[in-house]
């Protein structure tokens, strides 16, 4: 196997999911600000969609998407389970992976590339300025019902550390950098952002 890899969210969760299951693979670093992700060969012979991270198979395959890379490194590589070890955990995890990347991540990315990202991203695909705003609310509205949801929760499973609280971290630190900072109101997010930040695989 091999990961193509870039700056971004997108990427470093599939990173920090590598980590959490002490996976070390080859790495081919894409430059995707000079758009080398919009181009042959990357275009064409790894992911038609032009975006970053992708995971080569053995086969010499690429899977794309990152919940479908780290689904399928989950099935390769079990333990520890960062999905679930039964059905009942794996589709706890798979709810909350949903409402956190249609809900917060999302929004979050997309009025990223509305806004600062603008400059970026406005001729590789249709961005919208207008909606910057509206997409940046969209996302804090469903943290702040996350921050009251999440109680005393350690993590966003319960006790259990899983794929979603890998995706909501890389994307809430990604945002706190392009102006989209923690609300210091949302303590109980905040609590766990930190509680995250301590794991070897942050760094
Ligand atoms: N839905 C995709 C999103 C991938 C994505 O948006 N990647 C970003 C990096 S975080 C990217 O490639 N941006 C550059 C571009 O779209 O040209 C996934 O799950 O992997």
């Amino acid at each position: 196997m091999k990961l193509y890899t870039s700056v971004g969210p997108n990427p470093h969760v599939v990173r920090m999911f590598l980590a959490e299951k002490n996976i070390e693979l080859p790495i081919e670093k894409i430059d995707i600000r000079a758009g080398d992700n919009r181009k042959p060969p990357y275009l064409t012979d790894v992911n038609s969609r032009g975006q970053s991270p992708a995971l080569e198979i053995d086969d010499g395959s690429h899977i794309c998407e990152i919940t479908a890379i780290c689904e399928y490194l989950e099935e390769k590589h079990p333990s520890p389970a960062l999905i679930g070890s039964n059905p009942e955990q794996r589709a706890e995890t798979r709810m909350w992976v949903r409402r956190l990347d249609l809900g917060i991540c999302e929004p979050m990315a997309n009025g990223f590339r509305a806004s600062e990202g603008y400059e970026m991203f406005k001729d590789r695909f249709r961005v919208l300025p207008e909606a910057a705003d509206g997409l940046k609310a969209i996302a804090q509205d469903n943290l702040a019902w996350l921050n009251n949801d999440l109680g005393s929760r350690q993590f966003i499973c319960g006790d259990r550390f899983t794929l979603a609280d890998i995706l909501l971290y890389c994307f809430v630190g990604f945002a706190a950098k392009v102006g989209q900072p923690m609300n210091p109101e949302h303590t109980q997010i905040v609590a766990w952002f930190a509680r995250v930040s301590q794991r070897d695989s942050a760094a």
